[in-house]
């Protein structure tokens, strides 16, 4: 029996773990309690994770569907073969830019598979590079690219030293906080009220978060119209920090005047908030001399997602809290990841738009929204031969019914994923992947949104079964195969000719140790390198805290100021202040619930975190269900403009009248039994991938604020 130190690979979180090791086997999952990161907290889905690895529904072959749809085992050499051969007569025909790479989540904690499968989509040299960012986190990337010209930076919520947060669409209570790494996040945020600050959560739904705190309730898809009006109420009232706007930014008079419309009783009918709540909450956010404003899930998933993560920005600039001790920080990267994004030429957006729907690229990707069509349009750059690694699209993306429709066109596509699931199931072959206790695990990205930075790099805990190979090694072999290095070194291909392909491990250990935190290969006493990262086994404290008075190294302007005025912002403001779909409409407004023991589409084969009273449900406020005639616990129809489902009816206070929370993640089909018995119904049936149904400047997919009906089932 060995016990080995570990980071989990679920979720933003990246808890320390420790791993009990029997006979080669992971025989219990605990807790680290000398994290510096997490300092001994995990959830249920970490703590039981050997139920994953050990599942027997896994993929543990390479499988071959059948014409029946049913799937066969076959060895590697033939699977590797088979696919190679297909992919190279789609390039011979057709090019390489009739190829293309998807992922999805569990690629952020998957560093080697990671920096392979942007490398292999640009050996492709191929459009068809789609990230499950577009379905998250692309109006963080487009917004930071507008306000300071680098689309990685990031601002981090100071909750450990702040007088006010302000949780605009997050419940880090369940998710544990996204786009930012904060330790005991549960305990930091419990900690602001009992010094004497406050924390006001604004969510359609009076969430686990909000049940601690101060909670304004807001319609769904209303965010970019409260934040314009804090905005505008903090320069009316000359609320502002006038002495850093005026050394830090230019365009000042632009955002002063494109806040003309938001106006207190259009705001106020648009969220509906209470117009002297708004301007106290504007005032009392003001006045606090260190105020942090968090925006996540709820501020990105909707319309106009760019405009709202634009405002949540601008309140902290307005204010001088940005780049402040208990405002908005900064982390300290192990890995330079933004510096490296700009030499490689990944940082950066617009440079070439999608074939189809003319849309932006962003850090070299296309978003997922654009893919059905990508598939089904004809003509050259159509794409015919599609890799998947860890996606879930037909449950997780906007508009399932439209990409199980484009996936079933693909000539090729081959899934790597350790399930055969609603997605995996319309692919030609399935290829097992590890999971993270069986690999290295090394979290750059969370590593760098830290708010006590730390680095770690864990061995594998324990080895994977006998035919499952790491995402990367995968996406090399099919890379050699048809001629090319999945590489994002300079000359990577001429590299990879004369046999000089380096693991991406080696390639992050060399970078690590010639980064700031590193040994220079002996030349710093006590510098950072894999192998005693790896000795050491658990997270390695960098810092207490992160440091503040770093914007000037952040921003990417050329002139050092953060850029307030925006073409595409002016244009989003328009577009949302004529657009009709709104108040008067008497239809529900559908939004998103996470649930503890549910990890987006892919925990829920796991008997101990599924059990019948946590599945799938519509909650909606009394009032609503009275009105509607319809009663808890019973069964209806939520219909869209795009589809319909029928799910369980939950009638709770808790729900904002006139809108709908849905459980996302539910509704399964494909090859795993539990989740399939779990039941429920695809969120995502009822919304759209359609070209107008994202946010123009990002290509976010929208899930948030759709219009929805809720009717009686037909008998
Ligand atoms: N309605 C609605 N839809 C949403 C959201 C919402 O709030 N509401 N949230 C959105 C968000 S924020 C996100 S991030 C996306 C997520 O959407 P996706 O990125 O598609 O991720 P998942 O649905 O989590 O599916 C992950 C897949 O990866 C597989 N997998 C797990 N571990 C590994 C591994 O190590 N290697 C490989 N190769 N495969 C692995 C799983 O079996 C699963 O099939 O969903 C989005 N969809
Ligand atoms: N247990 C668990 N943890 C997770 C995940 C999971 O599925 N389960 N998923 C992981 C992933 S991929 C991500 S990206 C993070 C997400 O992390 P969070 O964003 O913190 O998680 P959500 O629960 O989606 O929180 C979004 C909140 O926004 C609210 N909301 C919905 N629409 C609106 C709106 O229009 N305006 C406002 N103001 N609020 C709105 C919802 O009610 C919800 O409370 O969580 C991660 N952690
Ligand atoms: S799923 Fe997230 S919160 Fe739970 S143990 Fe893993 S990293 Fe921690
Ligand atoms: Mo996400």
């Amino acid at each position: 029996m060995t016990k080995k130190r570990t980071i989990c690979g679920i979720c933003e979180a990246s808890c320390g773990l420790i791993a009990t090791v029997v006979d080669g086997k992971l025989a219990k999952i605990e807790p680290d309690a000398d994290h510096p990161g997490s300092g001994g907290y995990a959830c249920a889905k970490g703590l039981n994770f050997d139920e994953v690895v050990y599942d027997r529904d896994r993929v543990v072959h390479p499988l071959r569907r059948r014409e029946d749809g049913t799937f066969e085992e076959v060895e590697w050499e033939v699977a590797l073969k088979e696919i190679s051969k297909t992919l190279r007569g789609i390039v011979r025909k057709d090019g390489y830019e009739a190829t293309g790479l998807a992922w999805g989540n569990p690629m952020a904690w998957n560093f080697s598979g990671y920096i392979t499968t942007i490398g292999m989509a640009a050996a492709l040299k191929t459009k068809h590079a789609y990230s499950s960012s577009s379905l998250d986190i692309n109006n963080y990337w487009a917004a930071a690219h507008m306000l300071y010209g680098d689309p990685t930076v990031n601002l981090l919520p100071d909750f450990a030293n702040t007088d006010f947060a302000l949780i605009i669409g997050a419940n880090p209570m369940v998710s544990r906080g996204s786009m930012v790494t904060t330790g005991r996040i549960a305990e930091v945020l419990r900690e602001i009220p009992k010094r004497g600050g406050r924390v006001v959560v604004i969510d359609p739904r009076r969430t686990e978060t909000a049940k601690l705190f101060e909670h304004i309730a807001i319609r769904p898809g209303a965010d970019a119209w409260l934040l314009g009006g804090i905005a505008k109420i903090i320069i009316d009232e000359q609320l502002y920090d006038a002495k850093f706007v005026q050394q830090s930014t230019t365009g000042f008079d632009s955002l002063r005047a494109s806040l003309n419309g938001f106006n207190l009783k259009r705001v106020e009918s648009e969220t509906g908030i209470h117009g002297s709540s708004i301007t106290l909450l504007a005032r009392n956010y003001a006045a606090s001399p260190r105020a942090s404003v968090y925006g996540r899930c709820g501020a990105s998933l909707g319309r106009h997602s760019t405009l709202t993560k634009y405002l949540i920005d601008v309140l902290s600039i307005l204010t001088g809290n940005l780049d402040r001790r208990g405002g908005m920080i900064f982390g300290v990267p192990v890995f330079n990841i933004a510096k490296g994004a700009r030499i490689r030429g990944l940082s950066g957006r617009g440079r070439w738009r999608t074939r189809v729907d003319g849309v932006q690229e962003l850090m070299g990707t296309a978003p997922m929204v654009c893919m059905p069509r990508e598939i089904s349009t004809p003509g050259r750059g159509q794409l015919r031969g599609l890799i998947m690694c860890s996606a879930n699209p037909v449950t997780s993306a906007p508009g399932s019914a439209e990409f199980e429709a484009a996936l079933k066109e693909l000539e090729l596509l081959v899934c790597i994923d350790p399930y055969i699931t609603e997605t995996t199931q319309h692919a030609h072959w399935i290829l097992p992947p590890s999971l993270w206790p069986e690999r290295e695990q090394m979290p750059i990205f969370t590593q760098q949104q830290a708010t006590v930075p730390h680095a770690q790099w864990a061995k594998p805990v324990i080895n994977p079964p006998t035919d499952v190979r790491d995402d990367w090694w995968i996406l090399d072999q099919i890379s050699r195969r048809i001629g090319i290095n999945p590489s994002l070194l300079p000359g990577a291909q001429l590299l990879g000719r004369i046999g000089f392909r380096p693991s991406p491990s080696a390639i992050l250990n060399m970078i690590l140790r010639i980064g700031s935190f590193g040994d220079r290969f002996g030349l710093r006493k006590g510098g950072l390198n894999r192998g005693m990262l790896q000795e050491h086994g658990g997270g390695v404290k960098l810092a207490d805290e992160c440091p503040v008075g770093v914007l000037h190294r952040k921003i990417q302007t050329g002139d050092g100021r953060i850029r307030l005025h925006q073409k595409e912002i002016l244009a989003e403001i328009g577009r949302m202040a004529t657009n009709s779909e709104s108040i008067d409409d008497e239809r529900l407004r559908l939004f998103s619930i996470r649930q503890a023991r549910s990890h987006n589409s892919w925990l829920h084969n796991i008997p101990s975190l599924v059990s019948r009273t946590r599945t799938c449900a519509a909650r909606i406020n009394p009032i609503d269900a009275s009105a509607l005639g319809v009663r808890s616990s019973e069964d209806v129809r939520l219909v869209s403009d795009w589809g319909e489902i029928v799910v369980q009816l939950d009638v709770t206070d808790e729900i904002i009248q006139g809108a709908v929370g849905l459980t996302h993640g539910w509704g399964h089909g494909g090859l795993w039994e539990q989740a399939r018995e779990a039941g429920g119904a695809g969120y995502n049936r009822l919304t759209s991938a359609g070209p107008g149904d994202f946010d123009r400047p990002s290509g976010n997919a929208v899930f948030n604020g759709i219009l929805v009906r809720i009717l009686p089932v037909r008998r």
